[in-house]
Formats: C-alpha cells, structure tokens, sequence
C-alpha cells in the first residue's frame, strides 16, 4: 500500500512509518516537527532526544538496503493548499493519522493553548477530510482517537457505538463522551467531523480509540540507536507508566495523583504498530465510521506504581511512591470496563505489561540517567483549576 503517516516524527508516527516501511509499504511522512516546539516552548526534552527526521530516514534507508521513507514537511492545520499537492503526488491508497497536539495537561496550561490545541487538532483534522475529498474518496482514514473521548462513566464503555432503546423506539448512536480535559475533547470533535464525513461523502474512517502507551522500544527502533523514539517522561507530555519508570532511574518518588484509583487502558507501544496495520489490512468500507476500542489491559494507577516498584527492587533500586494533589479535575474512585473485542477479531495478538518489560525499561534508562531532568518528575504546574 502506498501510506501517508502524518505527524511521523513523534514518539509513535516514526516507529509506525518505519513499521510499515518494514512490511514493504511505500510510506511518506508529513509533519512539520510542531511538538519539537511544544517541547522547547515548556522546556521538555524527550530522554536522550532523538535526531532529527532526515537523519533518521537515511539511517532507516541504510540499515534496511535501501528502503525509502519519503518525507514532507506541511502543518496541515494551516497549509491545506500544500496538503493537497502532497496528497496528489503520493496518490495514498491510506493516511495514518498522529498529527495532533497530544498532550492533556499541555491543552489546559490557558486560554492560549486550550484554542491552539482544538484548532490544530480540530482544523488539521478537518483539512485531512477535504484533502481526501478533494483527491479521491477511496483513500482509507485510520485516526488515532483515544480512550479518553469516553471519560470514566457509569456504564460499560462501547466500541464507538450504543445500540438505544428510547421510549419504545430504537437507534444506534454514537457513544456519549465525558471527557476529562481539552485535549481530550478536541479528539471528541474530530470523531465527530469524521462520523459526519462518512455518513455524508461515503469516505470510510476507522478511528482508533486508543488507550496510554507505554514502552520505548519496537523491532525497528532497535536496529540502530539512531532510529530510537521521542520518549517523554515530563508531567506535561509523559504517560504515566514512562514517567514512573523515569522516576525510578532519577531516584525520585513516583508521583500518584490523588488516591491513584484512577483507572485506564494501556498498551505497549509494539501493540499500537499491530494495531494500526489491522486497521490498514481491513479497511472500512465506504460510508463505515468504524471505532476500535486499542489496548491491552486496564490498570489503575496504583496498580502501576505497584508493579514498577516491584521491578525496581528486582534491580536493587529503592522506591518511595508519593500520593500528591491531584492537579487535575478526574473522577478518583470510578466504576471502568470498556469493551476490546473489535481488534482481537481481527487478530490482534496483545503483548501483556509483564516485570520482563518493566525491567527493560528501566534498563534501557539506567544507560543515561543524566539525560533525565529531574525538574520535569516532580513539578506539578500544570493545574485544571485555574485559566
Ligand atoms: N497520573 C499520575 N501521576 C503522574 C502522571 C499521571 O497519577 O505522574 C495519572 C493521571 O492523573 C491520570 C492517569 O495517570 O489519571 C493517566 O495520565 P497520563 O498522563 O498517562 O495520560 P492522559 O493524560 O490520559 O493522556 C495520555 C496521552 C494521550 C492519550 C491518552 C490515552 O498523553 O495522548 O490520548 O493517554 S487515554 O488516557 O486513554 O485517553
């Protein structure tokens, strides 16, 4: 297949666009390194940041005999007319889109990036929706959506879809969404615009509502240090499990927030490439706005430093866990299942979180522990309470 992959510079658009470049897919990156930006704007680099893209392309190209990852530098929020000039000189039979500001707390620092965050997510969504539109209507859409669209309501959580019973009458409507910041509702518009894209202009879309990566490494990334990933541990663009294993190596206390009853579903980041190319293999048909629940299994958060814990004292580490404030405005105590069945269906084989990985991990940040910032583990600046 001839793939776009927009937004491949970041911590999973480039493991996803040599992923597929592996499995013989002409694939072309667009992005125009926003987040290496944000990264700077807040003053968060990634641990042991990676080169920059054109370097890891020609690396990629000569660790793997001359396979080629073609690269186009566009904002899509706010360069459709160059979009479309992409899109017709890769004539994609698919896009796989990261392209988007991904951070919840960074989405809620103030009024400023609360609107930079909808616009760049909602309006480069958008232009992605004409672009196809513009170039031919077969081209399949797989949009990283996220778990978070849903919030943690009261009820099981479906795959996108809620069969209804109203008042004696029947229908299938999207699934309601509660979500928890910004960030996450830029998402909810996004889904909504595609739903609305599919029903309208028969264009077929599967929205991947994935859950919290995890992890730093694929089969990819390996082949060469320099093809390492963006790997973020910062409380504005680090994931809690990352962040965790990055307090450990730092010795400083895992941050819990709140109770840490919290609970989510997570995936390693190898589970994410899986993902993506099943969605990619079986595309949706035309007019289908397909949701797919994409994690593995669900954890609260004191599960997590649990588990972390007991792989840093494997290593010979010592582990205190903090229970701070919660800067954030989320349900502590919550009722959570969410259906993933959709995946597995087709095929989707999961790769559990087990102490194998965590100890990977740690070792892997051990190698460079004066790359971690210490500043970045245990402040807490970014606070939902206030614009
Ligand atoms: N948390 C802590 N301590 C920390 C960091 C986080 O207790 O040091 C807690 C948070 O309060 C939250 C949970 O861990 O309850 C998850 O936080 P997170 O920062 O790992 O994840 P989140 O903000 O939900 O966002 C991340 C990605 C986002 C993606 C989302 C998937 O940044 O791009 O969409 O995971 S999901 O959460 O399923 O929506």
């Amino acid at each position: 297949m001839k793939i776009i992959v927009l937004g491949g510079d970041g911590y999973l658009g480039w493991p996803t666009a040599m992923y597929l470049s592996e499995k013989g897919h002409e694939v072309t990156i667009v992005d125009n390194f926003a987040k290496r930006t944000w990264e700077q704007e807040i003053g968060v680099p990634p641990f042991n940041p990676p080169p920059n893209l054109s370097h890891r392309v020609r690396v990629w190209k000569e660790v793997t005999h001359g396979k080629v990852i073609k690269v186009q530098v566009c904002d899509i929020a706010e360069n459709p007319a160059l979009l479309y000039k992409i899109f017709e000189g890769a004539s994609p039979d698919a896009v796989v889109h990261y392209a988007e500001q991904p951070s919840a707390p960074y989405s809620m620092i103030s009024r400023g990036h609360a609107v930079y965050t909808q616009r760049n997510n909602v309006i480069g969504t958008l232009n992605l929706i004409y672009a196809i539109l513009h170039h031919n209507r077969d081209i399949h859409i797989v949009k990283l959506g996220t778990m978070g669209e849903y919030g943690t309501p009261n009820i099981d959580i479906e795959e996108g879809w809620l069969e209804l019973e109203h008042r004696g009458r029947k229908d299938r409507v999207l699934f309601p969404k509660r979500p928890g910041s910004l960030y996450h509702l830029s998402k909810v518009h996004d889904s909504h615009n595609l739903e609305f894209a599919c029903r309208t202009w028969g264009l077929h879309v599967t929205d991947l509502n994935q859950g919290i990566v995890y992890g730093m490494d694929t089969n990819e990334t390996v082949q060469h240090p320099d093809l390492r990933t963006s790997f973020h541990y910062d409380e504005v663009f680090g994931t809690v499990l990352n962040r965790f294993c990055a307090q450990v190596i730092a010795e400083k206390p895992l941050t819990v927030y709140g109770s840490g009853n919290q609970t989510r579903g997570f995936l390693n980041i190898r589970d994410t490439l899986k993902c993506v190319e099943l969605a990619l293999l079986h595309p949706a048909n035309s007019g289908e706005f397909r949701v797919f629940n994409q994690f593995t299994e669900q954890f609260s958060v004191n599960q997590l430093a649990g588990l972390v814990s007991c792989a840093a004292r494997s290593l010979g580490k010592t582990v205190i866990t903090n229970h701070i404030p919660d800067p954030r405005v989320e349900a502590q105590q919550h009722y959570y299942k969410a259906i993933h069945t959709e995946l597995e269906s087709l095929g989707f084989v999961s790769t559990f979180l087990t102490q194998k990985i965590l100890r990977a991990m740690l070792t892997n940040l051990s190698a460079d522990p004066a790359s971690i910032d210490a500043k970045s583990l245990e402040n807490t600046s970014v606070i939902w309470n206030v614009s």
